[in-house]
């Protein structure tokens, strides 16, 4: 039981975030890419000249990548095969990144699996 409540502390509730906000236009977003399942717009805090935010229209559970189940193969496939077409679409032809960030560790901020599209400079390895 003990176990069970440190676990539910340190797993993020899987409960709207700005992203909802983001998705219902209730709060303005600058848009790069949409269709039924998936949604792209500029980071507000761009780590590169181009930085796009991809994410899932329906969360499903999928606060972050690890919650993800064989359910979820489709638009984790979806969501990097948009990363690709507004890659192309922002003239990233020399080249970019993909980071997904997951929980505290990982950097994660927002509980709304997303995928972070990087361009337009060089990028260094290791990731800071
Ligand atoms: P992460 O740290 O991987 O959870 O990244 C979340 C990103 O979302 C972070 O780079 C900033 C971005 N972000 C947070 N709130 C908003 C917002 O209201 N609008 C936009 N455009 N981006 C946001």
């Amino acid at each position: 039981e003990k176990e069970a409540a440190l676990a539910a502390a340190s797993a993020p509730a899987d409960s709207p975030t700005i992203f909802d906000k983001i998705i219902n236009k209730e709060i303005p977003a600058n848009i790069v890419f949409e269709d039924e399942q998936v949604l792209a717009f500029r980071d507000i805090n761009p780590q590169a000249p181009t930085h796009i935010i991809i994410i899932p229209k329906v969360k499903d559970g999928l606060t972050g990548l690890s919650q993800a189940e064989e359910r979820h193969y489709e638009i984790l496939g979806r969501l990097l095969h948009t990363a690709k077409l507004v890659a192309k679409q922002e003239g990233l032809d020399d080249g970019f990144r993909i980071v997904i960030n997951d929980g505290p560790k990982g950097c994660q901020s927002v509980y709304h699996i997303h995928v972070h599209l990087l361009g337009g400079r060089q990028m260094n390895w290791p990731a800071g």
